[in-house]
């Protein structure tokens, strides 16, 4: 692996910070997320948080309150030997309704503070601006991103930061798995439906709003400063045929380019012919201003990120069992073992979607996240015996660098989800854990928060320490 390679963690705001209601934070998204039988049915649009029963619990409030601990966990991953940190900044933390000309100073002043505690260890700050988030008055107001002034309040808040982190920040990610507005809208965009509405146009035009505020923020980002490194994320996963029947290998192709549909615009700078067919084909009728196809074509991204947890499966002979706590609708594979979640585990799959991925774009790739969800025993003697999770790691950084070494691909970094325990996006729970820091708190939001180091710990120190050559 290359001397500079950034070997890191990632975590996001919406799922660790916390501190909703300190230092000026308005009210965000994850606010009104809950923990529950109801969060499905919110973070797919079908529900109004405003529904939702008084003792409703709303585990990203607190989260594991990183605004008050972030000190003593940045201190944890330059023991680890972190050479960069991926990390969000939330939104309304920064301009808390999201339609202020001036920006919340003690916000800014946070971030910058964290940032500098991170360049104190020279740990490479790598920043998402917008992961599953915007202040909850744009959501309430506007319809989110429905709405093409989104773009002018994003743009604005990008500009801000631009700004402000100029000579202190270098990589940036406009949106966090942006394709994920099309399998849960409210929490990848904050788009709640209305009864009856016509939810494809929608989730299509919203999608449509984040591609032209992404490419917009590409353009500032490089006036701003020409160094700026500045890329597009996708929750990637190739999606594999359940057999070679040319009607399973079909749908394949056309599932990964529901995915691919997104990078194709901010990585080729412009709506692929099979999305144009498509978008006909269903009668959706996007508003596409005139400047639109302009921008998308001259800013594409940097870089392209991605996070990998699984491969998918398709077939489409009807039978089968469906693949468990996914959302992205996948066949069960029966040749891969399962997280206690349900979700495949697939090393080679992660090698084959990094080469699928570099074939198409030939960009550089970013890893933003990877990683197991898992639950951890805390032992009475203190330790956490997480070998299973070395286990995953360990193949899947083996597969990162046969791809890297062997296939050529040119790979900005790793950075591991959830280095620090967090709380997990799909079900909201605390026990579905993937750091290498163990937090104390529970799915009911008890606990002191201690932090532990676990097993993994110790081992991916050495595997950041010898630049991947030992994995043990
Ligand atoms: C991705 C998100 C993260 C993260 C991760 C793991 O979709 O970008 O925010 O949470 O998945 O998912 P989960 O927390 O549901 O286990």
């Amino acid at each position: 692996m290359r001397k500079d390679f950034l070997w890191g963690g990632a975590t996001a705001a919406n799922q660790c910070e916390g501190g909703w209601q300190e230092g000026g934070r308005g009210m965000a998204l994850v606010d009104v997320i809950p923990y529950g039988k109801d969060r499905m049915s919110i973070m797919e649009g079908h529900m109004d948080y405003k529904e939702l029963p008084k003792d409703t619990i709303y585990p990203g409030r607190e989260a594991i309150n990183f605004y008050k601990h972030y000190k003593e966990d940045i201190a944890l991953f330059a023991e680890m030997g972190f050479k960069c940190y991926r990390f969000s900044f939330s939104w309304s933390r920064i301009f808390p309704t999201g339609e202020e000309t001036e920006p919340n100073k003690e916000g800014l002043m946070f971030y910058e503070a964290l940032i500098d505690e991170l360049l104190r260890y020279n740990i490479e700050p790598v920043v998402t601006i917008c992961h599953f988030d915007i202040p909850l008055n744009l959501v309430d107001k506007y319809g989110s991103w429905r709405n093409r002034k989104v773009i002018d309040f994003y743009l604005h808040y990008c500009e801000i930061v631009f700004r402000y982190f100029k000579d202190k920040v270098r990589y940036w990610i406009t949106f966090n798995e942006i394709n994920m507005l099309m399998h849960l809208p409210f929490m990848g965009a904050g788009i709640c439906f209305a009864k009856g509405e016509d939810e494809i146009t929608v989730k299509y035009q919203a999608a449509h709003n984040e591609l032209v505020a992404s490419a917009s923020a590409v353009k500032l980002a490089h006036k701003i400063n020409p160094k700026f490194q500045v890329g597009c994320m996708l929750a990637a996963g190739s999606v594999y045929p359940y057999s070679c029947r040319p009607e399973d290998v079909w749908e394949s192709v056309k599932k990964d380019r529901e995915n691919y549909f997104f990078i194709d615009i901010q990585a080729r700078g412009e709506y692929p012919t099979y999305a144009k067919k498509f978008l006909k084909q269903k009668g959706i009728h996007l508003e596409i201003e005139a400047e639109d196809e302009k921008i998308l074509k001259e800013y594409t991204v940097d870089f392209i990120s991605l996070s990998y947890y699984n491969s998918r499966c398709v077939r489409t002979d009807g039978q089968g069992e469906a693949s468990k706590g996914n959302v992205f609708a996948s066949a069960k594979n029966p040749y891969l073992e399962c997280s206690q979640w349900g979700w495949p585990i697939d090393p080679l799959g992660f090698r084959i979607t990094l080469n699928a991925l570099y074939d198409r774009y030939q960009k550089p790739l970013f890893i933003v996240e990877n990683g197991l969800g898992a639950r951890d025993k805390l032992e009475e003697n203190g330790t956490i015996e997480d070998d299973y999770r070395i286990d995953y790691l360990k193949a899947h950084i083996k597969a990162m660098i046969a791809a890297v070494e062997e296939d050529g691909i040119d790979l900005i970094g790793y950075t591991p989800w959830g280095c620090v325990d967090l709380i997990s996006a799909t079900t909201g729970e605390m026990s579905k854990r993937y750091g290498f820091i163990y937090v104390d708190k529970d799915d009911r939001g008890n606990g002191t928060q201690k932090r532990v180091r676990k097993k993994s710990f110790d081992w991916y120190k050495k595997v950041i320490e010898t630049n991947g050559e030992n994995l043990f």
